[in-house]
C-alpha cells in the first residue's frame, strides 16, 4: 500500500494533471476511483469542493478529511515540497511567478472552455444516452479556443517548454487540458500553433503522461469509437 491516494477519475484532466506530477517525481500512489456522476457521500466528505481530485497522504491520516487536500495545484505544491527533485516549479521569482501564472490559467481559463465548451456538450451527452450537442463544441473549437492557443503559442515563443528547457507545472497544466481535446476531438491546428502541438506530442510520449493516457483511450474507446471531427 503507498503513502498516497488520488482519489477521481483517470479521465479528468485535472486528476491526469496530478498523475503526471507523482509519476514525475517518483512519488508511488493508489489510484482509487471517485465518480462524479453521482459523487459518493464519502467523496463529498473529503471534497469542500465536490471535485476531483483530492490527495490522501496515509502518513498524515487514513479516515475522513484527515491527510486529504483538495485541488491539483495543492496538491502539486504539496508533491514539490515532499520530492524535491525532479523541480517543477522553477528556480528564481519571475520564472515561478509565471509558472504559477500559466498552471492558473490552464487550471482556470483554459480548463473552463475545455470542460465547458468541449467535454460537456459532448462526453456528457454521450454518458447521459444523448446526441452530442457538435454545434456547442464547434462554437468553441473555432471561436474560443483560438483565442488561448494564441495567447499559449506565444508564451512558448517557439521554444519546447514554457519555462526555460525544463519541464515546469506550466507545461503539466496546459498538457493535461490540451490532451483533453486531443483524446476527444484531436490537437490543435500544427499549421497555426506550431509549438503548442510539439509540447503536447512530447509530453504524449512522456510515460508519466502516457500511463494515464492508456487507461482513457481504453476506456473511451468503448463510448467514442473515434474523435469527433470538428474542423
Ligand atoms: N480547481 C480544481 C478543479 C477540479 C475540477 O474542476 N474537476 C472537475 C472534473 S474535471 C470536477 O470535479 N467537476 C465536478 C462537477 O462538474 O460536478 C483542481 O484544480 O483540482
Amino acid at each position: 500500500m503507498a503513502d498516497l491516494v488520488v482519489y477521481g477519475v483517470p479521465l479528468s484532466p485535472f486528476v491526469r494533471k496530478v498523475e503526471v506530477v507523482l509519476r514525475e517525481k517518483g512519488l508511488e500512489y493508489d489510484f482509487e476511483t471517485a465518480n462524479i456522476m453521482p459523487m459518493p457521500d464519502w467523496f463529498k466528505e473529503i471534497s469542500p469542493a465536490r471535485r476531483i481530485p483530492v490527495l490522501r497522504d496515509r502518513r498524515v491520516g487514513t479516515e475522513g478529511r484527515s491527510g486529504t487536500i483538495p485541488d491539483s495545484a495543492a496538491i502539486s505544491a504539496y508533491a514539490e515540497h515532499l520530492s524535491e527533485t525532479p523541480r517543477l516549479y522553477p528556480d528564481g521569482a519571475f520564472p515561478l511567478g509565471r509558472a504559477i501564472w500559466l498552471e492558473k490559467y490552464a487550471d482556470t481559463e483554459l480548463a473552463g472552455s475545455v470542460g465547458m465548451g468541449i467535454f460537456r456538450p459532448i462526453m456528457f451527452n454521450i454518458f447521459q444516452g444523448k446526441q452530442p450537442d457538435i454545434d456547442k463544441a464547434k462554437e468553441t473549437w473555432t471561436e474560443v479556443l483560438p483565442i488561448h492557443f494564441d495567447y499559449l503559442e506565444g508564451e512558448l515563443d517557439e521554444g519546447d517548454h514554457f519555462i526555460g528547457n525544463e519541464l515546469s507545472i506550466a507545461d503539466i497544466a496546459v498538457g493535461s487540458q490540451l490532451a483533453q481535446l486531443d483524446l476527444i476531438v484531436g490537437p490543435p491546428d500544427s499549421a497555426r500553433w506550431p509549438s503548442l502541438v510539439n509540447l503536447l506530442n512530447s509530453l504524449k510520449e512522456r510515460s508519466s503522461f502516457r500511463a494515464n493516457l492508456s487507461v482513457c483511450e481504453k476506456m473511451l474507446s468503448k463510448v467514442l469509437p473515434q474523435k469527433v471531427a470538428l474542423a
